[in-house]
């Protein structure tokens, strides 16, 4: 557990990884605040952090691609969350899975504005209480996709890339100010995720993790939470983390 309670910010909570993060974070005594789009799904995971863990829970309904939407959620949150210590920036996904030359172009676009651009929205609004307090640390979920593209990856290898590349261009900046950054690129791991890829095509997301074990959105949430609890002149910039069947975006040994 780190001492004393912090305040931690996940987006995309609603579900996967965010909502895996959110318990790890609430069951070591830290002070919560849960984002997505999904109202019912926030509140329900408000009420059972609050009483599984007896941790104050702040619920923000927005739409992360709403630039002004993230500006008003963070002004809006109370003295009593702040200030925030630790931001994740999970919310994201994949649409479509199709070759560059079928690839629908609002897809690639959802793709950017929500693992891209409403990352840097977040990070952007949250920086100035950081840089007043000269501490705080950001990591952000980018992907095995953004290390190595793959077949018809395209737009989602596109938008990961993307994410790397402010993370590593952040935590240069952020320098000064003593504030740690974070990249964290999982490989593949059963959440919605593929659900959400092939657009509610349950056959098609199951196979993805046929033959062999995929991580858990546990395993994610345990590995980032790690992360957090180490010394302040410790900072892990990178890390990649797979199933050990899987060697990288496009080698995985499935039996
Ligand atoms: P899920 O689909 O289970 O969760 C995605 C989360 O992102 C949901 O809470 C969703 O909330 C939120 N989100 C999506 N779009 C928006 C939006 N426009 N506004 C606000 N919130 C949004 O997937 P995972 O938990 O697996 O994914 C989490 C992150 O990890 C993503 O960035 C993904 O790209 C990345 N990742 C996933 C891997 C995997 O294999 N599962 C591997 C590597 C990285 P809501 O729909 O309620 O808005
Ligand atoms: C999710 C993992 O390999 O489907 O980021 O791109 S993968």
């Amino acid at each position: 557990m780190i001492n004393p309670a912090k305040t931690v910010l996940v987006t995309g909570a609603t579900s996967g990884f965010g909502e895996a993060m959110a318990v790890k974070f609430a069951a070591a005594q830290h002070r919560i605040i849960i984002t997505g789009r999904r109202a019912e799904r926030l509140e329900l995971l408000k009420q059972r952090l609050e009483k599984d863990y007896g941790v104050p829970v702040l619920v923000l309904c927005f739409d992360i691609r709403d630039r002004q939407a993230c500006f008003a959620a963070v002004a809006s949150i109370p003295e009593t969350f702040a200030p925030i210590d630790i931001l994740i920036n999970n919310a994201g996904g994949a649409w479509g899975r199709d070759n560059v030359a079928d690839a629908n172009l609002d897809d690639w676009e959802t793709m950017l504005d929500t693992n891209v651009k409403g990352l840097m929205y977040m990070t952007k609004a949250l920086l100035p209480q950081m840089i007043a307090r000269k501490q705080g640390h950001i990591v952000n979920i980018g992907s095995i996709a953004g290390k190595e593209p793959y077949e018809n990856g395209n737009g989602y290898n596109a938008a990961k890339f993307a994410v790397e590349g402010f993370s590593r261009a952040l935590r240069i900046d952020l320098l000064p100010h003593h504030i740690k950054v974070t990249h964290v690129a999982p490989g593949a791991a059963e959440t919605e995720f593929s659900l959400v890829r092939f657009k509610g095509d349950d056959e098609k997301a199951a196979a993805v993790y046929k033959g062999y074990e995929p991580l858990t959105a546990g395993d994610v949430a345990d590995v980032v939470y790690y992360t957090t609890t180490l010394p302040q002149h410790v900072c892990i910039n990178d890390l990649t983390l797979t199933p050990t069947a899987q060697a990288n975006s496009y080698t995985t040994y499935k039996s």
